[in-house]
């Protein structure tokens, strides 16, 4: 009799701009409790430098998918998404990551809980946290997944094999709606603020009525004591206004520092995920402050009024072209093109905004600019007066299969036999 060590099968993607373990729902304890003590130990949490597992001591390396087959007709795929918290005992799943959506495609596939269907495979995915769907279009050449490519996402180096990201139903996706308030600017505390939810909740401050420019590093933002307390305070405060509650242990809703673009997109971000600041941005916190950024007389609307053309570049390496079927508002001047550069691009999204404002719906794209480069998304938002619809939104992502292994984590018994 020989002694077998129980190991549970793990893949390691990145997706997008975060890396995270994926497993299949089935290989975990059923009970949440169980699952997430488990995960804690898998990720080497509560430490800064989670040495004792394979967590990257960062929050965007430090993410769970877990999948299993739907259910649900509309969708392959259930994806719960769990946050482990670095440095805190704690796995949080009331927040989606769209990041980490776009290796769950790949991961479907790869596990066999989605067949390829040809050249390009969807994967329809159920966002089991907010109850939002994906759909991620997967290149299968010959039947299998393909991750090289020569898509460039910024904060990424090199290139990778191109994944068309759709959501729909992501309005109000934690908080109770897409302007939980109802309004589009709202006062924390003598501080001008957007409050929104298109995938995930987000509070849109100006940098400037901060004391910063919005163009400093992550690491001066981090240093900054004096601000990161002031954006905390905001938190608490936009916590409960937004319907979440106290909001001090969780990690909704993100704060967003704009200011206008610097680098020729749409407007300029810095993101407190909500106590360290993104490299880049997420994906659904891109989609969100787009949204914001198409209302007119928003925080970051403000800024893409009045600074320059702000269009997106049509050499842009992230841009939404694609061969899926399932494209975006068809009657959109802005609709996801299958052939090459999007043709809004001689269209400024101000001018895209003021059409919104006053007609019917339309498809904007706006070009977040980050710390390490820009973000595209392409979202669909309908403004007649207070009455804000938004519909479906789309982004351009990567992923990359890192590895196909066992993990051990240490206080699980070995069995024998
Ligand atoms: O907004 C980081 C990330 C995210 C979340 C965070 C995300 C999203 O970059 O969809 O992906 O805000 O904690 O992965």
């Amino acid at each position: 009799m020989s002694a077998v060590r129980a190991g549970i099968p793990v893949l390691i993607m990145r997706g997008g701009t975060s890396k995270g373990a994926y497993f299949r729902a089935g290989d975990l304890p059923a009970d949440p409790a169980e699952r997430d003590r488990l995960l804690l130990r898998v990720m080497g949490s509560p430490d800064p430098r989670q040495i004792d597992g394979i967590g990257g001591a960062h929050p965007l390396t430090s993410k769970v998918a877990v999948l299993s087959r739907s259910d649900d007709p509309e969708a392959d795929v259930d994806y719960l998404f769990l946050q482990v918290q670095v440095d805190q005992p704690r796995v949080s799943a009331e927040q989606p990551c769209g990041n980490i959506l776009a290796g769950v495609g790949p991961f479907a596939l790869e596990r066999g809980l989605v067949q390829p269907t040809g050249e390009v495979t969807p994967v329809r995915i159920r966002m089991v946290n907010t109850g939002a769907y994906a759909v991620v279009h997967v290149p299968t050449p010959d039947g299998v997944v393909e991750y090289a490519g020569t898509t460039a996402l910024s904060g990424v180096p090199g290139t990778a094999a191109r994944l068309v990201v759709e959501f729909r139903d992501t309005a109000g996706s934690v908080a109770p709606a897409l302007l939980p308030t109802g309004r589009i600017v709202d006062d924390l505390d003598g501080t001008a603020a957007t409050l929104i939810d298109n995938g995930m909740p987000i509070v849109v401050l100006n940098a400037t009525d901060l004391g910063v420019t919005g163009y400093e590093s992550p690491k001066d933002l981090e240093a900054n004591e004096a601000l990161r307390e002031r954006v905390e305070k905001l938190r608490l405060i936009a916590g409960h206004l937004m319907g979440l509650g106290d909001v001090a242990a969780t990690t909704v809703p993100k704060m967003c520092l704009v200011a206008p673009p610097a680098n020729g997109g749409s407007l300029s971000t810095r993101m407190f995920i909500p106590h360290r600041v993104h490299q880049s941005i997420g994906v659904l916190a891109a989609v969100s402050v787009a949204t914001a950024a198409a209302l007119p007389g928003s925080v970051a609307a403000a800024h893409i009024a009045t600074e320059g053309p702000a269009h997106i570049a049509t050499e842009s390496p992230a841009h939404i072209a694609t061969e899926s079927p399932a494209h975006i508002a068809t009657e959109s001047p802005a609709h996801i093109a299958t052939e090459g550069p999007a043709d809004v691009a001689e269209k400024s999204t101000a001018d895209v905004v003021e059409q919104n404002a006053t007609k019917e719906s339309h498809s904007t794209e706006v070009r977040i600019e980050h710390p390490t480069g820009w973000y595209d998304t392409v979202i669909d938002v309908t403004v007649h007066g207070d009455d804000v619809k938004v519909g479906r939104s789309a982004v351009v992502s990567t992923a990359r299969l890192l590895l196909d292994g066992t993990v051990f984590p240490a206080e699980y018994p070995a069995s024998r036999g």
